[in-house]
């Protein structure tokens, strides 16, 4: 690739797209003509590769992957899809000798921002490691045309704005309009009994026409391309023209409006269910169209379905496209005629299912009523694999056992998708050795007691190619130079080489210096964005994702108002100067969550303005956190926050994402930062807190967080503090109040005063380590060195060993 693409052929093939798409020569484009022309000229080489990679999927008859989820968090793509051609600098060339800067041309591209937090960035790094390790696979989601909002910071509170950004970013999107296929909402079902055969027959539905916008995925080194496919919804009649003559300009434009409300927007809750409708029409709209399409495809090659197991596996990301189930089972039983047997048994070989979460309230349970009267069909096949599965279950437990209800997919007049999963999938995973566990032991006892193979643990990796490679360059330099070249894009275990170097004085200096050099940069954006000029002399202190109690923002706040009360009563109080940046969306609806954005920003407000904390401490909150920040803050970031309580994060992602660009990690024996711990020893990273069986047992027992209240002096007066206000004057008493009294709920549910103390320890443990640079660097190389299994394509090869059965590229 590399060879075929060099500076002059780019610069030519760059040149005749603005000639033929825009009418303009290089010194007449605009940025955004400039950005369009360089995505054609890349979609061009992907669409070539694209095409022979299908043709040898199909020729080879291979056994295809399909991911099917309502979130993929792909962030930008120029430039990654350069670094994998290889092409990035030949690239940077052309567009240097063209008269623009290729930093600019990037910056210009607007993140595609289908998704809202981990579950979305993990399906879009996902998809990555399965095309570089050239597995034949497919992601399937809505082309929404609103992604994730943007969010503004205005008088310290979050407003959101729409997120258009199909304006330039659709200029990776291939629309393939003779694939459409059609989905069924609403009517009913007539059935037409031949002997003990029922044909049903759907009638008076409303169809919406699923259109196919597929983005093509490159992978690193390597000619296969894989696709996401993203459904747009499209009425099947523009408008009604009977409705319209008659002056009924309203009705006539009604139903084409009803049908493509469906790909308007990304629901913005993340780890929280609502039983909307629209949201449940989402997901069999995508999930319909995504069977349809590729049992029509299947059906063209081999003639039949019979095999279909054989040559597909579908993974559903979280339940969200659980819908899978049925309508597969609609296509076998409705549309090729097979037996309830036949049609079950492919079904079940055919589907596998990951789970993200344990929280209770982003379970997904949907009304009956709801669900009978949207989906007619697919209620009548829910409902039949319920009474199997009940009736197995009776047989197994005995009737009335409370085994049963826990286990059942319907029970009182709702739908439980994650028991509809668990009956029905090959496998189940959680994403980290404790999530499983806790999955196995708890959330999903009994089930695993019946068939304990099904159930797995695959823990989430990262695309390390995007997030050290593309996103820190000088640190990708010096992997390359301490481990003997590029292998460790390819295989990750080679990060462990760096370890060599663990006590070499002069890699560990190169390293501070990458460190350094990123902060400036960082500390460049942000003013340059915002007018904030950032310490670069103090640490980096990151805490940033999506805005939830349960992650525990609020300890750190709490922590932070600490050390600025200790400041300012006594001024030889020591602590390493520091930064707290924080970065996080909260779900619009999250009253909570935008309650404690308003607190940063009061505290940074205070803090920021007072003399006695220059130089010392400074708190940011940066706005509108999304994936091309994080490619900017991850690099320059020296201290991460993990700092959920435990049981409660399944994984996190963004903990590997530091980790890999030599961050050090404060943080709880929670998700994936279990398994972190066990990679660097208690030596490289601050673990504190309760752990998960701490946290059961403190249930237990009884948590009385005014205990811990009542015995620190400290917590008292930070809450005296928060109850007060800051510089605006705004009190936060009922912050506190949940805190501590319960405000109608348990009080402090998530634990941060019973934590608080040892946060505060660990806290002194990084002062400690930081006031050491070499010891620090030396934490920091281990770290790096030690990160290798928290590559998505380690995540990937376990999938295809153990749950789909594919093989992989060596
Ligand atoms: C469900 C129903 C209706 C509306 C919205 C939703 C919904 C949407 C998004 C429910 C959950 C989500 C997102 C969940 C999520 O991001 N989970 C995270 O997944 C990561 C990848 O496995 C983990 O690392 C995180 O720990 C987990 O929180």
């Amino acid at each position: 690739m590399t060879d075929t693409y060099k500076k002059d052929r780019l610069t030519q093939l760059i040149l005749g797209k603005l000639q033929r798409n825009f009418g303009r020569t290089a010194d007449q484009a605009t940025k955004e003509q400039m950005f369009k022309a360089c995505a054609m000229v890349l979609r061009d080489i992907m669409g070539s590769n694209s095409l022979a990679t299908d043709k040898m999927v199909q020729f080879e008859q291979q056994r295809q992957v399909h991911y099917l989820s309502m979130e993929f968090l792909m962030g930008r793509s120029l430039e990654k899809n350069a670094f994998n051609l290889g092409v990035l600098k030949p690239l940077k060339e052309a567009i240097k000798f063209l008269g623009f800067d290729p930093g600019e041309i990037f910056e210009t591209e607007p993140d595609a921002g289908l998704g809202n937090g981990g579950l979305g960035r993990l399906a879009a790094c996902y998809l990555e490691a399965m095309t570089t390790l050239e597995i034949p696979a497919t992601g399937y989601s809505i082309c929404y045309e609103l992604g994730i909002f943007k969010q503004k910071i205005v008088d310290g509170q979050q407003v959101e704005l729409a997120d258009n950004w199909l304006d330039l970013g659709d200029s990776w999107l291939i629309t393939k309009t003779d694939e459409t296929e059609e989905v069924k909402f609403g009517g009913h079902i007539v059935d037409h009994w031949e002997g003990n055969v029922n044909h049903p027959e759907h009638v008076g539905y409303t169809s919406v026409l699923a259109v196919p916008r597929d983005m093509i995925i490159a992978g690193y080194d390597t000619d296969h391309a894989n696709t996401l496919r993203l459904w747009d919804a499209k009425s099947p009649t523009p408008v009604d023209m009977s409705l319209y003559s008659s002056g009924e300009y309203l009705k006539a434009v009604e139903q084409q409006a009803m049908a493509e409300v469906i790909a308007k927007v990304l629901y913005p809750d993340d780890n929280h269910y609502e039983g909307k409708s629209l949201r449940l029409r989402q997901q069999y709209f995508f999930v319909s169209a995504t069977v349809q399409s590729i049992a029509r495809k299947h059906r063209a090659q081999y003639g039949t379905l019979k095999n279909f197991h054989e040559k597909h596996v579908l993974q559903i990301n979280d339940t969200h496209p659980a819908l899978v189930i049925p309508e597969l089972m609609r296509i076998l039983l409705d549309e090729e005629g097979y037996d309830w047997d036949t049609a079950w048994e492919i079904t079940k070989q055919s589907v596998a299912y990951t789970n993200h979460t344990v929280l209770a309230e982003a379970l997904e349970r949907w009304p009956q009523e709801l669900f009978e009267t949207l989906l007619p069909r697919i209620w009548d096949i829910v409902r039949e694999i319920a009474r199997r599965y009940q009736e197995e279950l009776e047989g197994h437990f005995g009737q009335g056992d409370s085994r049963v209800a826990h286990m059942a997919i319907v029970w009182d007049n709702e739908v439980r998708m994650a028991n509809l999963c668990v009956c029905a999938c090959r496998a189940v995973n959680g994403v980290s050795a404790l999530h499983s566990d806790i999955l196995r032991h708890d959330v999903f006892l009994e089930p695993c007691r019946l068939e304990p193979d099904k159930f797995k643990n695959v823990t989430n990796g990262i695309d390390h190619r995007r997030w050290i490679g593309e996103a820190n360059p000088a640190l990708a330099k010096l992997l390359h130079d301490c481990t003997g070249g590029d292998d460790y894009l390819l295989h990750a275990d080679k990060l462990a080489e760096l370890e060599k170097f663990a006590d070499d004085k002069k890699v560990l200096e190169r390293l501070g210096k990458i460190k350094a050099d990123n902060k400036k940069r960082f500390a460049e954006f942000v003013k340059a964005e915002s007018g904030i000029v950032l310490n670069t002399d103090a640490m980096f202190d990151v805490q940033v994702k999506r805005l939830h109690e349960y992650k525990r923002q609020l300890l750190n706040v709490l922590h932070i108002v600490y050390l600025y009360q200790h400041m300012k009563e006594d001024p030889h109080f020591e602590f390493q100067p520091r930064v707290c940046l924080f970065g996080a969306k909260a779900a619009p609806g999250y009253a909570v969550a935008k309650r404690i954005i308003r607190l940063i920003n009061s505290v940074a407000d205070t803090v920021n303005n007072d003399p006695a904390c220059k130089d010392r401490l400074q708190v940011v909150f940066l706005e509108n956190y999304r994936v091309s920040l994080a490619e900017k803050l991850m690099p320059a970031s020296e201290l991460s926050e993990q700092i959920s309580l435990a049981g409660k994060e399944a994984s996190g992602t963004g903990n590997m994402k530091f980790m890999m660009n030599g961050a050090l990690t404060i943080g709880t024996l929670d998700g994936a930062n279990v398994e972190m711990h066990e990679q660097v020893g208690d030596d490289n990273i601050f673990i504190f807190g309760l752990t998960a069986r701490g946290v059961s047992k403190l249930r237990e027992k009884g948590y009385f967080a005014s205990d811990y209240y009542m015995d620190d002096p400290d917590l008292k007066w930070i809450m005296k503090r928060l109850n007060d206000g800051f510089a605006d004057g705004e009190s936060y008493n009922d912050l506190v109040r949940r805190l501590i009294s319960g405000d109608g709920c348990p009080a402090d549910e998530y634990m941060l005063l019973a934590d608080f103390e040892s946060y505060k320890v660990a806290h002194q443990h990084v002062d400690e380590a930081y006031r050491d640079p070499m010891k620090w660097n030396r934490m920091s190389l281990i770290n790096i060195a030690r990160s290798g299994v928290f590559s998505a394509d380690r995540s990937i090869r376990n999938y295809a060993d153990t749950i789909w059965d594919v093989p992989y590229r060596a």
